[in-house]
């Protein structure tokens, strides 16, 4: 499959947001799918019954440790890609490694469900040059009824939170399993309401600038057998260099190593 990365880049500056049909061959979104069935079966802690996620989603976290096959979606080489133009705008041009993983679940909804608000990702609205990318792959066809991820295309930069009547100008992304829809974490989006009861899931990946916190701080969860396999350059997207020292005994660089203890 050819990438268009400048027209990528173009898009989610333009309109906050870009998909790709096809990104996951169909087997290996099943694949994912049943390796997901399983974690959420393992984890009592899936369901969410009120709140920002709504009843009738299932939320699985970090799906890396769970299984290291999801390795692959972090350090693809696309993606990565993708990354590396959407941090290069802003950043100093003799800056390296200027973004590192943030997080990777899976969302899965199950019946009918209500939508879920309009929000942002990022937790800072309207922001230029922008600090965090998203990509959601779905892992199920997703057509009108199947609870779509929907976006506000603009919406990135407008330097205010969604509020209720602003659903209207929200639109659909629809598409088979193997759609990857690429967002600047600042748009605004949520899943829609769903009305077939057809499991629909997708993964969420995300990456932020290097001196951003992580979601979950992911190195210190990191197997040992895992690490080993790493490459330096996916330690660095890992986040593994991207820590501050104690105090000033210890260095003054702001970034490095885990500290021992
Ligand atoms: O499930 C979706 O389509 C979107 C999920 C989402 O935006 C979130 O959980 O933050
Ligand atoms: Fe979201």
């Amino acid at each position: 499959m050819k990438i268009n990365f400048n027209k990528i880049y173009k898009e989610l500056s333009l309109n906050g947001y870009y998909s790709i049909d096809n990104f996951l061959k169909p087997k290996v979104c099943d694949k994912y799918n049943k390796l997901i069935t399983k974690i959420l079966n393992h984890s009592k802690l899936s369901e969410n019954k009120t709140g920002f996620h709504n009843k009738g989603s299932y939320m699985a976290y970090n799906i890396q440790n769970k299984n290291e096959i999801f390795f692959d979606l972090i350090f693809n080489k696309k993606i990565l890609k993708i990354c590396e133009l959407f941090f290069s705008y802003g950043s100093h041009q003799n800056d390296e490694n200027n973004f590192q993983f943030d997080n990777i679940a899976a969302r899965r909804l199950i019946g009918k469900c209500n939508n879920q608000n309009l929000h942002i990702d990022s937790r800072l609205c309207g922001v230029d040059p922008p600090i965090s990318i998203h990509f959601f792959i779905y892992l199920t066809n997703v057509n009108e009824k199947s609870g779509a991820t929907r976006v506000v295309p603009k919406s990135h930069k407008i330097k205010r939170f969604p509020i209720k009547k602003d659903n209207k100008k929200a639109i659909k992304i629809y598409g088979d399993k193997g759609k990857m829809l690429i967002c600047n974490s600042s748009i605004w989006h949520g899943s829609s309401k769903k009305v077939n009861f057809d499991d629909r899931t997708i993964i969420t990946l995300s990456y932020n600038r290097w001196f951003f916190r992580q979601k979950f701080a992911a190195p210190y969860s990191l197997k040992q057998k895992m690490k080993k396999k790493m490459t330096k350059e996916q330690k660095f997207v890992y986040g593994l260099y991207n820590y501050p020292p104690k105090s000033e005994n210890l260095r003054l660089r702001m970034r490095g190593e885990l500290p021992k203890n």
